[in-house]
């Protein structure tokens, strides 16, 4: 009894997965020729995959680097284990795209950003971040307050497993009190910068730079 209700169970749970998949899938095309995210108008509590590229770029966790550097003391170069084996910041969080779908609840894995900033030596000058993705095309921004804040982490999980190719891994950024626009995928760097540099979006599309849940956005 108690085997086949376990049973039963990983049934579901992979039935679950499989259709939140194709989903996905199926909203893939959709999603490659709405750069701009009308399809937020559609109902639904999943993730629209976006990229501003033709594509999703790949990098197995190999060879996967993520260098932080620019106006630190010890510029530094992470594997996918070095961040794996460093201490681990979790986050349940509603995730919210400026057009205006939402994810609640989900569940995020990464290291705090402080933590990689704390070790690089952030010197007097460096006041913002930038970080780069490795499609080659999309960049953003924060402030170094705001990449303080212990709710701002380098993900390598999301949604119980490893940060899916589609969903911008092996390691994104997940900013949790702002627009999801700011939660770069496929991040591969992170520089220490002396002034803010508008990020994609903000510079293609106008969206406040201060990407604040609730605020008023100039997307
Ligand atoms: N590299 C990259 N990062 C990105 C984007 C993108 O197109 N390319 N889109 C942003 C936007 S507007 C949102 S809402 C989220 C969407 O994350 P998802 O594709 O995992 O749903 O990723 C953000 N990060
Ligand atoms: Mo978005």
């Amino acid at each position: 009894m108690v085997l086949g209700m376990l049973g039963l169970g990983a049934v579901g749970v992979v039935a679950g997965s499989r259709v939140q998949d194709g989903l996905d899938a199926a909203l893939a095309p959709l999603q490659r020729l709405d750069p701009t995210g009308l399809s937020g108008l559609l109902p639904g509590n999943y993730f629209r995959i976006y990229t501003v590229t033709d594509g999703y770029p790949y990098e197995s966790d190999t060879n996967y680097r993520l260098t932080v550097d620019g106006l630190v003391d010890h510029p530094t170069v992470y594997t996918m284990a070095d961040l794996q084996a460093m201490p681990a910041t979790r986050l349940v969080r509603t995730f919210q795209c400026v057009t205006g779908w939402r994810v609640d609840n989900v569940h995020w894995q990464g290291v705090a950003l402080s933590v990689l900033l704390d070790k690089a030596g952030v010197q007097t000058a460096g006041k913002d971040l930038r970080f780069e993705s490795f499609d080659g095309v999309y960049t953003e921004s924060l402030t170094l307050a705001e990449a303080y804040r212990p709710d701002v982490i380098v993900a390598y999980s999301m949604l119980g497993g490893p940060v899916t190719q589609e969903h911008g891994g092996p390691v994104r950024l997940y900013v949790a009190p702002m627009y999801g626009y700011k939660s770069i995928k496929w991040m591969s760097r992170i520089q220490v910068v002396d002034r803010v540099e508008p990020g994609y979006w903000e510079t293609v599309g106008n969206y406040a730079v201060e990407g604040w849940i609730g605020d008023s956005n100039g997307y």
